[in-house]
């Protein structure tokens, strides 16, 4: 990439929306615009500068985040390219996170859909300004208008159309710009409009320079006076209502035919926000200060991406302030360690090109940061800053992990770190109530990409099933017995005798342990002993074998022997009177019980409240929000561990839901009843 850019003349942008939209399709076109590659790559080719991917190939989708580096006009355009599909919500945060603005991408014969929506959600959270690329302008039934109209009854802002189509014989040619009034076709240089457009032209011109005007007090004064605006202070104005929020550019043209994208980056380089944007930071023992993007500020680079292929480890890097060279030392605040750094690329799909230096504002990329994870901010020593890393949504779906040979086993771990390290929207744990690996992310498709990679680099080969659910064991009233632990043949004699009661806690109280024992029925150095020997049953209880929670267990009497009681006796007999005193304090299963935020297309609402009545579900909210229901309600994990595919299937893949645990409650006992008997089989067969 030829010489290098100054802060203002970068642009950060990430492209999100619903997937199929088009947005691996626009980098691909704006890209060969720069004329970078001689080609325009198509999807259905397997030849996208962004899908690179074997998997991506293959499935003719987008499925990690990628930057796109594109020079025009004197400017730096780095386009982030997501995944549309909504299971790979932690790569789209990431996108926002480091990009100025949000491009959201449309169908223009879809208009406005789920991804759409999620995508406008995500990028107004975390105070994006966003602008619109209505694409697939060459569909036949595409409508530049009714996708506005539909935007503006959908979302609340002020949206702008910087451009026309052109059609002639309803086939769609190229674009107005409504700023330049210059037409935009195919790849020929800008002309002039069609005559026959010219009201049309006169009547969104009009209300451009309006919205325009409304982004300075000084332009609105000008356009008082004078009742027009220059091109300049049109661009100047928008570009104020762009950054602060709230005006929102829409843009339209077809990837695949390259036709609008041109006039689409000239905007991109006049209107949209550079990278001089604060960001919080704090200094190791200092207060929070603000970083404002200044490339002779303190150094602050933050790894947003982290890739481990065969080649090594990748970290993806976002400046946020200061300038570096390519092999300085830069300390890892968290891991609390300097990083030296062996080089600085450009990475481009699958080319690499190496920089020298890195500035305020860019997105670059290192080698082999051996301590650095996604999240991890790099500083001067003397300065350690620390960057909050965006929140990502907790996992929705997971599967329990069993390796399928010795070797497998000893791979489990270090591959699960290596892919989950990669994407933190995907996780894995050691589930000790029922002792399984779990692997949990955001959905069916996530999590089979992710066995599937495993596979691929690292040689892992995994069974999956459904994972147990955690369930806990508990009492519900107050009940007591005893046990005597007496060997006498042979060797040295083993007596303890111990009385114990159980009972119940209140949720989250966990587990106590309480000595009555005053007259010395046992002697003071054996209660350690029985306390010992009950933590040893508390992670397998008694009911079926589940994690013993909220619990008080007290010992009351018992008896011991001159020369046989002992630590070991005490141990079993106290282990054995808390079990059977379990038995006799009303025992009971616990569940998880997960709370639920469901987004639908209000039409689906029926069958979803319908279906989640057959999920032992409990509504406690429903709102319409802008012809979407939003569901909230409680259901038992058990319940809802495949939900992310069911709600696809209700819905057409147009629903979308949050999960959290909310807590612990009784299973009813007609299904503790049969959960118990499988775990007495399973215990007899072993
Ligand atoms: N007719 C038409 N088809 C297009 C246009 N842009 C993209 N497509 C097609 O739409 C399909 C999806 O395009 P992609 O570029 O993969 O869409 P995406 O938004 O990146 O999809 P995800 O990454 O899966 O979210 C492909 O078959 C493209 O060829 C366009 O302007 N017109
Ligand atoms: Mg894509």
């Amino acid at each position: 990439m030829a010489g290098s850019y100054t802060t203002d003349k970068i642009r950060n942008i990430v492209l999100l929306g619903h997937s199929g939209c088009g947005k691996t399709s626009l980098v691909e076109a704006m890209l060969f615009n720069t004329g970078a590659v001689n080609r325009l790559g198509k999807i259905e080719d397997g030849n996208t500068v962004s899908d690179y991917d074997e998997e991506e190939i293959s499935r003719k989708m987008s499925l990690n985040l990628s930057v796109i580096p594109c020079e025009w006009d004197g400017h730096k355009i780095n386009v982030l390219d997501t995944p549309g599909y909504t299971d790979f919500q932690g790569e789209m945060l990431s996108g926002i996170h480091v990009a100025e603005a949000v491009v959201l991408v449309l169908d223009g014969s879809a208009g406005v859909e789920v991804g759409t929506q999620l995508s406008w959600q995500m990028a107004a959270e975390n105070h994006k300004p966003i602008a619109v690329f209505v694409n697939k302008m060459n569909r036949e039934n595409a409508s530049y208008r009714k996708v506005i109209d539909q935007l503006r009854q959908t979302f609340d802002a002020k949206f702008v159309p910087m451009q026309l189509p052109i059609r002639t014989n309803d086939k769609f040619e190229g674009v107005v710009d409504l700023i330049t009034q210059k037409a935009y076709t195919g790849a020929s240089k800008p002309g002039d409009p069609p005559a026959g457009m010219a009201d049309e032209i006169e009547e969104f011109r009009m209300e451009l320079i309006e919205f325009a005007a409304e982004g300075e007090d000084a332009l609105m004064e000008k356009y008082f006076e004078e009742e027009t605006l220059s091109p300049e202070e049109i661009g100047q104005g928008l570009k104020a209502g762009l950054a602060r929020g709230g005006v929102v550019p829409v843009f339209c043209g077809s990837a695949t035919e390259n036709v609008g994208v041109r006039d689409f980056m000239n905007s991109i380089s006049h209107i949209f926000p550079a990278p001089a944007v604060e960001i919080k930071a704090t200094a190791k023992g200092g207060a929070p200060e603000t970083l404002t993007g200044n490339p002779d500020g303190p150094v602050a680079v933050q790894a947003f991406k982290t890739v481990n292929d065969q080649y090594g480890k990748v970290s993806y890097l976002r400046v946020w302030s200061g300038t570096f060279k390519a092999d300085v030392r830069l300390f890892n605040s968290r891991a609390e360690q300097e990083e030296r750094l062996a080089g600085l690329s450009l990475l481009r799909g699958k080319d690499q090109i190496d920089i020298t230096e890195a500035v305020a504002g860019d997105i670059v990329s290192a080698l082999k940061l051996n301590a650095t994870l996604t999240g991890d901010t790099l500083s001067e020593k003397a300065k350690a800053y620390t960057i909050p890393m965006i929140v990502y949504p907790s996992p929705l779906y997971a599967v329990a992990l069993v390796p399928e040979s010795q070797s497998d086993a000893a791979k489990l771990g270090p591959s699960l770190t290596r892919i989950t390290e990669e994407d933190l929207t995907l996780k894995h744990r050691y589930e000790t109530a029922t002792r399984q690996t779990l692997l949990e992310g955001m959905g069916e498709t996530h999590i089979n990409i992710a066995v599937k990679r495993m596979k691929n680099r690292f040689g892992l080969n995994v069974e999956t099933s459904i994972p147990k659910v955690p369930m806990r064991e508990t009492v519900t009233k107050v009940g007591s017995d005893m046990y005597r632990h007496k060997k006498q043949s042979g060797g040295a004699g083993q007596f303890g005798e111990v009385h114990m009661r159980v009972e119940p806690l209140e949720r989250g109280a966990g587990f106590e342990y309480k000595s009555e024992i005053f007259g010395g029925a046992i002697s003071q150095p054996f209660l350690p002993s029985i306390e010992k020997g009950i933590k040893q049953v508390l992670d397998q209880g008694p009911i079926a074998g589940y994690p013993v929670a909220d619990v008080r267990a007290v010992v009351f009497d018992g008896k011991e022997h001159p020369v046989d009681s002992k630590d070991i006796a005490f141990q079993i007999a106290g282990r054995e009177a808390f079990k059977k005193a379990m038995m006799q304090a009303g025992p009971v299963l616990l569940e998880p019980i997960m709370n639920l935020t469901i987004t639908i297309p209000e039409e689906y609402t029926g069958d979803v409240t319908g279906d989640l009545s057959t999920r032992r579900g409990r509504m406690s909210g429903m709102e319409q929000v802008r012809g979407n229901t939003v569901i909230t309600a409680q259901a038992p994990l058990a319940e809802v561990q495949r939900y992310s595919t069911d709600l696809r299937s209700l819905t057409q893949g147009r629903g979308i839901y949050t999960m959290e645990l909310s807590h612990y409650e009784n299973v009813p006992s007609h299904i503790a009843s049969e959960i118990i008997a499988q775990a007495q089989k399973e215990k007899e067969e072993e």
